[in-house]
């Protein structure tokens, strides 16, 4: 089922939405931030079957081999007060679409990312864009593998994919068209108290677990205290100050060590 993306497909999937179906990109969110500023619609999508320049946060380089994966953006036109809720519609409606298929041991990991069985099987990254104070927009990348094989690879041990967990082939039109229907859903709640205590359900199991926050320079060891409406971890440090964060690498350290 290698070549199950065609244009004809995804817009007969996806309609009546606006969609760009591009098969190799340098990062599909590239396009998306270009697309909002020429006037693309809410809910307007790129879609790609391989980037070549994929990007995780703080530059960091996401993985989109040819016929492998999910690598999609959506160009959304939030309030600046709903921003902060893009992350968390984008790993609910992952999330969720991934327990459709019943993949095991799914988790969502503070604050961007979806684990299966311990290993990365998705990563969100959105975008907010500012003229000065005045927002643009907001674009949400959505990268979810499907049958990757990392064997042999840096992310062996550390990502997998839906087939190699679920081991039957899956149609990524329709995993695509599901994983949107689900989106459209969460964005739908933005800025609401649904979304952010969806979202903090999620990551419940994470509540009093001791943790090392690694965040640009700065390393912080603590327990969480909480995860707030607005997507911030709450952390108790090791030297017993309170703190919020927004962005950072969670590991979560084994309890009672
Ligand atoms: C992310 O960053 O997890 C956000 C990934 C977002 C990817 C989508 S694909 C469509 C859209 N267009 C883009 O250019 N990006 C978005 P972060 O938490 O920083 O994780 C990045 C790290 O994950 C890398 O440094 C690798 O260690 C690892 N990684 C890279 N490719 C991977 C893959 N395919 N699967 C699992 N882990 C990967």
């Amino acid at each position: 089922m290698q070549n199950e993306y065609t244009e004809e497909r995804l817009s007969l999937a996806l309609a009546p939405r606006t969609m760009r179906y591009i098969p190799s990109v340098g990062s599909t969110n590239d396009i998306a931030v270009k697309w909002l500023r020429e006037g693309a619609p809410d809910g307007a999508v790129v879609i790609a079957d391989e980037q070549t320049a994929g990007r995780g946060r703080l530059g960091r380089t996401w993985h989109t081999p040819p016929g492998m994966a999910l690598a999609l953006s959506v160009v959304l036109r939030p309030s600046p007060a709903q921003v902060g809720g893009l992350t968390m519609a984008g790993v609910l409606a992952i999330e969720q679409v991934l327990t459709t298929l019943n993949l095991p041991n799914l988790r969502v990991k503070w604050a961007n990312d979806v684990l299966c069985d311990g290993l990365k099987i998705s990563g969100v990254l959105p975008e907010a864009i500012w003229d000065g104070d005045t927002l643009v927009g907001g674009v949400l990348g959505m990268g979810v593998n499907i049958r990757n094989d990392f064997a042999g690879t840096v992310l062996d041990g550390l990502a997998t994919s839906v087939e190699a967990q679920i081991k039957r082939p899956v149609d990524r039109v329709s995993l695509l068209a599901v994983l949107l229907f689900h989106l459209d859903s969460w964005l739908g709640r933005l800025g609401t108290e649904m979304l952010a205590v969806a979202y903090k359900q999620k990551l419940a199991y994470m509540i009093g677990q001791p943790i090392m926050l690694t965040a640009g320079q700065d390393d912080v060891s603590g327990i969480v205290l909480d995860v707030e409406a607005d997507g911030a971890l709450v952390l108790q440090t090791d030297d017993s100050t309170l703190r919020r964060v927004y962005a950072g690498d969670v590991t979560v350290k084994k309890s009672g060590a």
